[in-house]
């Protein structure tokens, strides 16, 4: 007889740096009846978000789609009433949607060059199979372009690594021990629950939380000081405390001298950054400037928590790359629970070669690396690509090769798109200047397959409908951005109807493709066996992992890095030690790597385009902060009506300053019309004192669940980073006035 019950251990998957060790009860039936959090895991502690907590509900959500489906013949392309997409479809069976895909991409490709078909994802699942391993094999075999994967970490994790050279971080575990903690654009209650309670415990020791946010967020309104800056004036602040911090002699000489390089430089540049200069950018005052940085220089352990609010602006990646210096002039890396963390991602040193499997673009009808198409102009790559090149504003396609230099942009070279295939992501939603976005997958020539769990706000526009997996239906290995566990994820329960994962997808259709490389059979236990390098002595040859086993993965499910094995005898203390991996080998204040491109070597503030200092202030003087929602994650979960009735206070509401209110007669409550040159959206105004005036705010949505279809990206602009080309949706001006 079955057992009633096994407990599977699972790793959450979603795009969080928490990476929750997941324990999920299944019963006789094979139907999962609980999850929970691993109470084994150092960091999850045995507790799950509010999201995930009900994520039966997701999982068993009447909603899911079950089979294949494709669009009726003749029916335009557009979005459909709630409820009632599936009347635009007809259910297929997984063969003949299958060959009718591969079919049309061969035939895009034969027509216009293999280049014109267009991957599209992000991080539904961050998993490694999940996130990127078939699929990259498939679309490099393919020669299709490259997508460059820039929307969310790309000008943070550029800045860090210009400084530092890899991404390490000061282990989670550790803020426990700080004294000090400052969260810099980080929405630790709402985004990083897991870092709470180790921010808890070290006030209970005395520690003070500083939130520097221009919104009053969870964690701010919980914090002991909530400096709410300007939007986009974070370089500034970050050199002002540091014109404050070598003007009073407060930086670590010995820890500057032995591992630094450019710091002479870097002060001399500071001292341009006065208290009072920075005043009138942040909308501080000198003496909080002043007084920030004494506490921040002559507290230890000083701990940084920097997340990805602070470069989503224009100069967002100059902003983390001077915020990222602050620790290395204060030496605060040479304290156990001192020093900083913006992703810990750097330690997992995964076999990507062969996961991805670059090299199969020699053998695609290219014979070499196809062009990079920046995510963050999908509305661009549809509508504008290939078609002659206007304006000065750019085309988001980068040259090969320059994926880790700083952004610059190339001309567009290369087929308009005619074939778009979207997993992992729902761009309908998410992605900036929707509008443009909307009528590039409007186009009744492109071709669009969508593999989603869910109808979605891109599904609309698919003339397939792929239906896939969560985590609770696949087999997967997992890092994390927040912690330095590696974690087995095990398939606990069947998929529904006919769901199934990407790794099986992309299988599939590289067998209809005829693509004949042993690898397009690979199962994802080959495949996880590939990423940890799993050599003949059973251990993984990865460095940093050279102690994990397969027999170790399967038994606790999760197995921390090298570096974090025994924390207490050997606490990881990044950056002290060692030969750096930038030019210098040291961390650098001065980039030798941005001076070479001929740019400034060191970080200064200017003031973003599409803010109060820019031209277009004076028809949109409002700064707009469109913001992710507490209870949704991105656009997932936003279907859910328990999800959707914890966001009830914000959801549909435009924060505002009551002055900037009153300035447009505009009373708490009342419809009103936010819009710029992209869009305009309707909202309800909601008055918040906390904001910064001049600044409103509001959170993502589903674009069909608002009225009209469209959410708060048809205001935000596909303007790049300065470093990293990543998106600014932190940097927009808009006008209120009442609906
Ligand atoms: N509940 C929940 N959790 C999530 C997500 C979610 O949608 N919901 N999304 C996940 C994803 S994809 C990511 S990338 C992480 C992101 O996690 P966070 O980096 O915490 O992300 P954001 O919410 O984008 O930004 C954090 C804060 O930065 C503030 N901010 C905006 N502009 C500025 C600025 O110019 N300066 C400063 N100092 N602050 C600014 C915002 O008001 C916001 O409160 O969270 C992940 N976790
Ligand atoms: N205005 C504004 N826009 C933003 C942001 C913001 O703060 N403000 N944040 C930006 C950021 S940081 C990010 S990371 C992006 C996020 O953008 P996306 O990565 O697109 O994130 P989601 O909206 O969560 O959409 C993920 C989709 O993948 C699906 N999915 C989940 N698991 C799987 C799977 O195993 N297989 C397949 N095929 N699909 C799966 C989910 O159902 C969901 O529809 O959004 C960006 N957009
Ligand atoms: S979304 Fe984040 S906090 Fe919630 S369960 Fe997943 S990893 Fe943990
Ligand atoms: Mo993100």
């Amino acid at each position: 007889m079955a057992e009633p019950f096994r407990i599977v251990h699972t790793v959450c998957s979603h795009d969080c740096p928490d990476s929750c060790a997941v324990l999920v009860t299944v019963n006789a039936e094979g139907r999962a009846v609980k999850i929970e959090g691993d109470p084994k895991q150092p960091v999850t502690l045995g507790f799950l978000c509010a999201k995930v907590a009900k994520y039966l509900d997701r999982v068993y959500s009447p909603e899911r789609i079950l089979h294949p489906l494709r669009r009726r013949a003749g029916l335009a392309k557009g979005p459909l009433e709630r409820g009632r997409e599936h009347e635009a479809f007809e259910r297929v069976t997984w063969d003949e949607a299958l060959d009718a895909i591969a079919k049309r991409l061969k035939a895009v490709s034969d027509t216009y060059g293999p280049e014109s078909i267009l991957p599209y994802s992000y991080a539904g699942t961050i998993g490694v199979l999940g996130y990127g391993s078939m699929d990259r094999r498939f679309f490099a075999r393919l020669g299709a372009s490259r997508l460059d994967r820039t929307i969310c970490a790309e000008a943070g994790g550029q800045a860090w690594n210009l400084v530092y050279g890899r991404k390490f971080g000061t282990p989670t575990e550790d803020f426990r021990l700080a004294k000090l903690i400052v969260a810099w654009g980080a929405n630790v209650h709402g985004n990083n629950v897991h870092l709470w309670p180790m921010i808890e415990q070290a006030r209970r020791k005395g520690a003070r939380l500083i939130v520097i946010d221009p919104y009053r967020t969870r964690t701010a309104a919980l914090a002991d000081w909530h400096i709410a800056i300007r939007p986009g004036t974070d370089a500034a602040l970050a050199l002002g405390m540091m014109h404050v911090i070598f003007r009073e002699g407060l930086e670590d000489r010995a820890f500057i001298a032995e591992r630094t390089h450019g710091a002479e430089r870097l002060a001399a540049r500071a001292q341009e950054y006065t208290p009072e200069r920075v005043a009138a950018w942040t909308g501080l005052t000198a003496e909080e400037i002043e007084s920030l940085a004494r506490e921040y220089a002559t507290t230890r352990p000083a701990v940084l928590r920097m997340n990805y609010g602070v470069q989503r602006s224009e100069n967002g990646g100059t902003a983390a790359r001077a915020i990222a210096m602050l620790p290395a002039v204060t030496g605060a890396w040479r304290h156990r629970g001192g020093g900083g963390q913006l992703s810990t991602s750097g330690a997992f040193a995964w076999n990507k070669q062969a996961v991805e499997r670059p090299d199969l673009a020699l053998a695609s009808p290219l014979g070499r690396d196809a062009r990079l198409v920046n995510m963050c102009r999908l509305g661009h790559a549809l509508t504008q690509l290939g078609a002659r090149e206007q304006g000065s504003e750019g085309t988001g396609i980068r040259e090969q090769g320059t994926e880790n230099s700083t952004s610059r942009m190339d001309s567009a070279e290369g087929p308009p798109v005619h074939a778009l295939f979207v997993y992992n992501s729902n761009p309908g939603a998410v992605a900036p200047n929707q509008n443009a976005v909307r009528r590039g997958l409007a186009r009744s020539d492109l071709f669009t397959v969508v593999h989603d769990l869910f109808f979605t706000d891109t599904t609309d526009y698919a003339d397939f409908i792929l239906p896939a997996t969560t985590f609770l239906e696949h087999t997967e290995v997992q890092g994390a951005y927040g912690h330095y566990f590696v974690q087995l994820s095990k398939q606990a329960i069947e998929p529904p109807g006919e769901a199934r994962s990407n790794v099986w997808l992309f299988g599939q259709l590289a067998q209809r493709m005829g693509f004949e490389e042993p690898c397009f059979r690979d199962t994802p236990e080959e495949i996880i066996r590939q990423a940890l390098k799993i050599g003949a002595d059973g251990r993984s040859k990865n460095a940093g992992m050279e102690h994990i086993t397969m027999e170790e993965l399967e038994e606790r499910g999760h197995v921390p890095l090298a570096i974090h094995r025994d924390p207490e005898a050997h606490p990881f203390l990044p950056y002290t030690q060692g030969t750096l991996e930038t030019p210098t080998g040291k961390i650098e204040f001065y980039s030798e790597t941005l001076a070479a491109a001929g740019e400034d070597g060191l970080p200064a503030f200017h003031p973003p385009v599409e803010s109060r200092w820019g031209e277009g202030a004076k028809r949109y003087p409002l700064e707009l902060l469109g913001r992710k929602a507490d209870n949704y994650l991105n656009s997932t979960f936003a279907n859910l009506e328990g999800h959707r009735k914890m966001e009830a206070r914000l959801r549909h509401r435009l924060e505002m300053h009551p002055a900037d209110a009153e300035a447009r007669a505009i009373a708490d409550g009342d419809a009103v019309c936010v819009f710029n040159d992209r869009g305009s959206l309707e909202l309800t105004a909601l008055l918040n004192a906390s904001l910064p005036a001049g600044v409103v705010a509001a959170k993502m949505d589903w674009a069909k669940l608002h009225p009209g279809g469209i959410n708060m990206n048809v205001l935000t602009s596909e303007r790049l980073t300065d470093i990293g080309a990543g998106a600014t949706f932190y940097s927009t001006l808009v006008e209120v006035k009442k609906a």
